[in-house]
């Protein structure tokens, strides 16, 4: 009997992928480093410092320090978070707002499984802090997806155990990392055609039908 649903934020909820990869195209731009659309899906996911060593496999300059990279990091994150400001309501779809209403009046508790260190910025400025009764976040975890620490920590802060949850996810190391916590991983978005998720789905209101 599953009791949880633990729903990825960026790519599941809200659609700030774009906002990161612009982000992220202009650090590589000014670095002089190729990026593209296809590099961008392997940060889906992923922490700050793990993409930023993605984007760096093409750079040719001298090798750069930890210090150079935590600034680069935080160069990246200041212009992410200008994009951030943007956000209003309704960025949010009628359909994931409903959704998430009808899928607590089927009894779930729900909560968000998210690597970024913004996570709680995002739900204010899109208004769904109150949607959800924990935040698990890159805040309150030390290693990034495919370790399925965000995921555990969101079923331990709903008083769940890992096995009566169901994880929603966009990213193929985020289904990674809700099997390797024992969850049931749901598949959208990007990750809708991976084999190794348990469930595919190719909108968001389709999870009413397949949970
Ligand atoms: C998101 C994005 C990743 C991003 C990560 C960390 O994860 O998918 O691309 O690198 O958060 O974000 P920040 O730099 O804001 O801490 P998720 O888990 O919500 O898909
Ligand atoms: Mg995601």
């Amino acid at each position: 009997e599953k009791k949880g649903i633990i729903f990825d934020l960026d790519g599941v909820l809200v659609f700030t992928d774009q906002y990161h990869y612009l982000a992220w195209k202009q650090l590589a731009d000014e670095l002089g480093v190729y990026f593209d659309e296809k590099i961008n899906n392997r940060l889906r996911g992923v922490s700050r410092m793990d993409s930023l060593e993605i984007i760096l496999e093409r750079y040719q300059g001298e090798p750069l320090n930890q210090v150079q990279k935590s600034e680069l990091a935080e160069k990246k994150n200041e212009i992410y978070r200008n994009m951030l400001q943007q956000m209003r309501p309704a960025n949010v779809s009628a359909e994931v707002r409903s959704c998430l209403k009808e899928l607590r009046r089927r009894g779930f508790r729900l909560a968000i499984g998210s690597s970024s260190k913004n996570a709680k910025l995002i739900l204010e400025k899109v208004d769904l802090l109150g949607a959800f009764q924990a935040i698990s976040d890159g805040t309150n975890i030390n290693q990034s997806k495919p370790s399925p620490e965000v995921f555990l920590k969101a079923a331990e802060f709903l008083r769940l155990e890992p096995e009566e949850c169901y994880v929603v996810e966009d990213a193929k190391v985020g289904i990674d990392a809700a099997k390797a916590g024992g969850m049931i991983g749901i598949g959208i978005g990007d990750a809708a055609t991976y084999e190794k998720a348990d469930m595919k789905v190719n909108s968001f209101s389709e999870i009413l039908s397949v949970i």
